[in-house]
């Protein structure tokens, strides 16, 4: 018997989030291939989830019978443009017939047009730092909107610019592996006006459409919060890897420790606001971080946390996240959230939780229109390599076997039902189910009066 119920808006999207490199395999033109051959990643993408081979398709009919009705995928520019002077219809093709794949399945496309990713020639040509950067990205964009437009209108034009530029030139981790906070700074502004520029592309070539970037935001408190050096540390933090894009997209100036650039085109390019949101950190002044701007992230004290560190699972982030995402006035989708949890210990709890942090948005008049979960099946995930695992479904890269985990029928009962029940709660996570529906707010069962 269902004794309580977080009912979620009718057309509520539900779906899960991918992206190309991380599930195609055989990718072997962009800078991601060229830094994992060199070795600085823990394995290789290699076959990934096969998805090139085709396998899209059995991982997409997974995604169906769980429920979802829609699916957020990415196109890899180096198959699509694999040099400067080349098209490569035949992939095209292939991402046409993924998009129409999806229609035909009930799931509404949602296609992110960079994750990551470069190709080669673009890197060597001075990557986002290069003047021309945006016409080519936008020239890029153009392409693929015209020959998938039949069936997509929503696009993401960057995955996580902030990540992008902090990993790949402040802390090393990405390629190209720099520590330069100022050459970060300057990414950032690449990425600003390619996603201005891409913005404007795609409303030339279709109308329509609906555009926005995925962004990863992460609440942060200071670690003595009376500690001025905390506080500062904080503050800067903040700034630089929450505010200055989103704010540079309402007022067309880009603000950072390191300056202020004018960006009039970028103004007002965002037709909705895609969030990522993972775990929330607190900050430490450190003096030895100085490529980190001085600050020393953790994780909040006590936190519940994900097999391998990396993630505190902290629901109520999300929604102070979707709280403050909501000041941009559009409508919210939540491109992803989830947690790497092999053994699908967490999993299940994270997700009731994130959950009941959305409704209670919603029920605050918040506009989330969807939520896509980081992710279907296990992929490779950067320099975590395969050591983490994120999938609502295992994979066993050697055979290609794919095996459900628990955490993907409670997914699918939460996506059929359009609602997270007390029962689903009480079955799949009952360690939660206190936390998912406090005694103090709900009663644990509502008898039916007798008749
Ligand atoms: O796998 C990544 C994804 O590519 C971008 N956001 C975070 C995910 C989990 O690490």
């Amino acid at each position: 018997m269902i004794a309580a119920e977080y009912h979620f808006p009718r057309g509520f999207l539900w779906g899960t989030a991918t992206a190309a490199h991380q599930v195609e395999g055989q990718n072997t033109n962009n800078t991601w291939a060229e830094w994992e051959a060199l070795g600085h990643t823990r394995g290789r993408a290699g076959r990934a989830c096969d998805w090139w081979a085709g396998r899209w398709k059995e991982d997409l009919d997974r995604a169906t019978e769980g429920g979802q009705n829609a699916h957020r995928f990415s196109v890899e520019w180096s198959r699509i443009q694999p040099t400067p002077d080349q098209w490569d219809e035949e992939a095209l093709d292939h991402y046409r017939r993924m998009a129409r794949g999806m229609v035909e399945r009930g799931l509404m496309p949602l296609v992110t047009l960079h994750h990551f990713t470069d190709p080669l020639w673009f890197a060597e040509h001075g990557g986002w730092e290069a003047t021309d950067a945006p016409q080519r990205f936008a020239r890029f964009v153009r392409k693929v909107v015209s020959a998938l437009r039949e069936y997509v209108s929503h696009w993401v034009t960057i995955n996580e610019p902030n990540i992008y530029a902090a990993l790949g030139y402040a802390s090393g981790e990405f390629p190209p592996g720099l520590q330069d906070p100022r050459r970060a700074q300057r990414v950032l502004v690449g990425l600003l006006r390619a996603h201005a520029a891409a913005y404007h592309a795609i409303h030339e070539v279709q109308p329509e459409a609906r555009v926005g970037y995925a962004w990863h935001y992460r609440p942060m408190q200071a670690a003595r919060p009376r500690h001025p050096l905390d506080r500062l540390a904080r503050r800067v933090q903040y700034n630089a890897f929450n505010m200055g894009f989103p704010t540079a997209i309402v007022t067309g100036v880009f603000r950072s420790p390191l300056g202020r650039v004018r960006l009039p085109e970028a103004r007002g390019t965002q037709d909705f606001f895609g969030l990522n949101y993972y775990s929330a950190d607190v900050i430490r002044f450190s003096w030895r971080r100085r490529h980190h701007l001085f600050a020393q992230r953790v994780h909040p004290p006590g936190s519940d946390l994900s097999p391998g560190g990396m993630i505190a699972n902290r629901p109520e982030g999300l929604f102070r996240s979707l709280k403050w995402a909501s000041q941009f006035g559009k409508p919210i989708l939540i491109t992803e959230n989830g947690v790497e949890d092999e053994a699908d210990g967490l999993r299940r709890r994270y997700l009731a939780q994130h959950l009941r942090a959305t409704w209670q948005a919603i029920n605050f008049n918040i506009p989330v229109k969807g939520y896509f979960h980081w992710t279907l099946v296990d992929n490779f995930e950067w320099e975590r390599g395969w050591e983490q695992r994120f999938g609502l479904w295992a994979l066993d890269t050697t055979s290609q076997k794919r095996s459900k985990r628990p955490s993907a029928d409670f997914y699918a009962e939460i996506c059929r039902a359009n609602a997270l029940t007390s029962e689903m709660v009480e079955r799949y996570c009952p360690e939660a189910f206190a936390d998912v529906f406090p005694a103090g707010d709900l009663p644990a069962r509502i008898d039916s009066p007798s008749v």
